[in-house]
C-alpha cells in the first residue's frame, strides 16, 4: 500500500527562514529521534543539502533564487508506523511578494492551493513593519505636515491578511467553512523575538489584525513558534561552537501552550491529517 501524499502549502516571504527550517527538519527526520522520522529515500533534497553544508560549517545559507521552486518528497513515519509522503517545497520568497503586489495567483500556485489540505504560514515577527496608527501618531501631530509626495504603502499586517484572502479566494474557499484547509502559523526566528508568552499571544500583540483575521476564519488555527537555528548565524563568519556541537543540537519549537521542545518535526506532525 502506498503512503498518502501529504502536501503542505508552505507560505513565507523572503527571509522568513524557509530554507533553514527545511534543512534542519530534513536532518532531524534523518536522525530519527523525533515524532516523525524518515522512512525511505527522500528525493530532490539538493536545495536543503547546500544549506546543510553551510550549517555544518557554522555558517548561514544563501537566499534562494527568486525563480526557484523545488518540491522535495520525504517519506515520513511516526512511532506507530503510520506513513505519509511529505511534500516539502523550497522557493524564492519573492514569489509570495509578487502574488500580493500583482494580485495574481500564477497557475502553478493555483494548483498548489487546490491540492493541499494544510497551509503553513511562516511569519518572522522581527521582519514585520508596524505601521503608524492613530495611537502611535495622533492626528494633532499631523497638523501642518504635508502629505504630498508621500508614498503610501499597505502595512505588513494588511498585506498578510490580503495574502490569506487571495489564497482563500483562489481556492474557492471564501465562506466555505466546511472545506477549509488546516492552517498553521509558525512564528519563525523565535530566538530574536524575546517574547515570554505563548506564540498566540505574540501574534496578537505584534500583529493584532492578522491574529483576529486568522481566528475569525479558522476555528482552531495552530499557532506555534520556531527557532530553526536557535541563534543568528552569519553567512561568512563561522560559528565554531555550532560546528563543535553539530547543527542537530540546535533549534527548538514553542508549542501553542508556550512549552519549549527540541522536536522540530512537531509542527509538521500536528499539521498532517494522517497522524491525527
Ligand atoms: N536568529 C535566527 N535566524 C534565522 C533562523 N532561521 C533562519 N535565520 C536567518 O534568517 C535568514 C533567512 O533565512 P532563509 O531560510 O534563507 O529564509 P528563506 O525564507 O528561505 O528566504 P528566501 O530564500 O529569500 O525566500 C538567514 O540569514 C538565516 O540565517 C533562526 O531560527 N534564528
Ligand atoms: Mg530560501
Amino acid at each position: 500500500m502506498t503512503a498518502p501524499s501529504s502536501s503542505i502549502l508552505l507560505v513565507g516571504e523572503s527571509g522568513v527562514g524557509k530554507t533553514h527550517y527545511g534543512a534542519q527538519l530534513l536532518r532531524r527526520l534523518m536522525k530519527g529521534d523525533d515524532l516523525l522520522r524518515m522512512d525511505g529515500a527522500a528525493t530532490n533534497v539538493e536545495p536543503f543539502e547546500t544549506a546543510l553544508d553551510s550549517l555544518n560549517e557554522g555558517r548561514a545559507a544563501e537566499h534562494t533564487p527568486t525563480a526557484t521552486y523545488v518540491d522535495s518528497v520525504w517519506p515520513v513515519a511516526d512511532a506507530k508506523g503510520r506513513r505519509a509522503d511529505l511534500v516539502w517545497p523550497d522557493y524564492g520568497g519573492e514569489q509570495i511578494k509578487t502574488i500580493i503586489e500583482s494580485r495574481r495567483v500564477p497557475a502553478a500556485w493555483q494548483t498548489r492551493i487546490n491540492t493541499t489540505g494544510a497551509w503553513l504560514l511562516l511569519i518572522r515577527l522581527q521582519q514585520t513593519r508596524i505601521g503608524d496608527d492613530i495611537f502611535s501618531k495622533p492626528l494633532r501631530d499631523l497638523r501642518g505636515t504635508s502629505m504630498k509626495n508621500q508614498e503610501v504603502l499597505p502595512s505588513d499586517q494588511a498585506r498578510l491578511v490580503e495574502l490569506l484572502q487571495m489564497l482563500l479566494f483562489a481556492g474557492g474557499l471564501s465562506g466555505q467553512t466546511n472545506r477549509m484547509p488546516r492552517l498553521g502559523v509558525l512564528l519563525t526566528c523565535w530566538d530574536e523575538a524575546a517574547f515570554d508568552g505563548t506564540p498566540e499571544e505574540a501574534l496578537g500583540a505584534r500583529l493584532p489584525l492578522v491574529s483576529s483575521f486568522v481566528r475569525s476564519v479558522w476555528q482552531s488555527p495552530l499557532i506555534m513558534g520556531l527557532s530553526a537555528l536557535e541563534r543568528p548565524l552569519s553567512p561568512t563568519a563561522r560559528d565554531m561552537d555550532y560546528v563543535a556541537q553539530g547543527p542537530e543540537h540546535f533549534g527548538y519549537v514553542i508549542a501553542s501552550d508556550g512549552t519549549r521542545s527540541n522536536d522540530l518535526t512537531a509542527p509538521i506532525f500536528a499539521m498532517l491529517n494522517t497522524f491525527t
